[in-house]
């Protein structure tokens, strides 16, 4: 009997990288298994939102004053509960959540990771079917295992994280992390209800043609950035272009786009937002370690986004991310 072994699945693939790491516990294995499994359950109330009474607001409002979708709450609560009742995470902080949430149990205590997550990135797009997604950002904690986790094991800089990755729910679902040994992606088979790896080591190509960014904000942006992108519609075949502009709008769809192709997403400072829109810890920062795992960049502006100190969980910055030379040329004109 000839049996497909061609596909792989996630619960395989990150077993057999434990295999490769003898001195690793299994315990981010398990936490990464967790987090494919709440995925799937998101992948499947958001391939029927279209269907089902869970379209629009639940009327409430989140710590980021915007309204909350119920695939918001859902979302956050799936990622919650297999966090919670697994036995890798000692604590969680979530875009949804005021502040962190400690898992004080016995068996949590002991875990050695904490968790971040924005759990339905770009949920305005979902009553119009627009790709939306899960980020999130695995750490070591700080604090002695044995105790209940505190604010000092979220508020780690970029360059500390152990994994990140997202999951993108699009015209297939798609599960991508980094650890510091390659990103993967694994493409959600609904017939057998398991992550396969469809993308193995991905790397960013060094350039591409696509720049990603809000027009509307044009007149708002600074002026080295708009020449940046003034550059961008001037170019030519005889300088690595023309460029395409693409932006949908979700982060995820944006930036997975431009991993896999090649681009440049922006999200700069604004006159009415100079730290921009996006949050630094559970959507800059997983992206941020992904795209320099994968060859790319990520600054602020003036700084890798890894290196920045964080002293708010919610706290928000620009945001340039994408292929490293586009990333460069685009940091030569900051600088000029
Ligand atoms: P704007 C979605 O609301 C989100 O947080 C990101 O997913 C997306 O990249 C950004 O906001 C879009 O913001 O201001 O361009 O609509």
């Amino acid at each position: 009997m000839i049996v497909n072994r061609k596909v792989q699945t996630l619960d395989e693939f990150t077993i057999q990288q434990l295999r490769d790491v003898p001195q690793a516990t299994g315990e981010l294995s398990h936490l990464l298994r967790n987090i494919g499994l709440a995925g799937k359950r998101i992948h499947r109330e958001v391939n029927k939102a279209g269907l089902v009474d869970i379209l629009g607001d639940t009327g409430d409002v989140n710590v980021q004053g915007e309204e909350v979708k119920k695939l918001d709450v859902y979302a956050n609560e799936q990622m919650m509960g297999v966090l919670r009742h697994g036995i890798a995470c000692a604590g969680i902080a979530s875009e949804e959540l005021p502040d962190f949430v400690a898992f004080d149990d016995a068996k949590s205590i002991q875990s050695k990771y904490v968790c971040m997550f924005d759990p339905l990135d770009g949920s305005s797009n979902i009553d119009v079917n627009v790709s939306i997604g899960t980020i999130f950002s695995v750490y070591r904690r700080l604090s002695p295992i044995g105790t209940v986790v505190t604010r000092e094991d979220f508020l780690q800089p970029g360059n500390r994280q152990v994994a990140a990755g997202y999951i993108v729910y699009g015209s297939s679902s798609m599960l991508v992390y980094a650890t510091r040994r390659g990103v993967n992606g694994f493409t959600l088979d609904p017939s057998i209800g398991e992550w396969t790896l469809s993308h193995p080591d991905i790397k960013c190509p060094e350039r591409g043609k696509i720049y990603s960014v809000n027009h509307g904000n044009f007149f708002q942006y600074d002026e080295k950035v708009r020449r940046y992108i003034e550059a961008c519609q001037k170019k030519t075949k005889a300088d690595g272009g023309p460029y395409t502009q693409r932006y949908i709008g979700s982060m995820v769809a944006d930036v997975h786009r431009n991993l896999i192709k090649g681009g440049i997403f922006m999200y700069p400072g604004t006159i009415d937002r100079p730290k921009g829109k996006l949050r630094l810890m559970y959507e800059c920062n997983p992206f941020a370690f992904i795209m320099q795992v994968a060859g790319g960049k990520a600054t602020d502006g003036k700084t890798n986004i890894l290196d920045i100190q964080p002293v708010e969980l919610h706290q928000r910055t620009p945001l340039f991310i994408g292929s490293r030379l586009m990333m460069e040329e685009l940091e030569q004109y900051l600088a000029s």
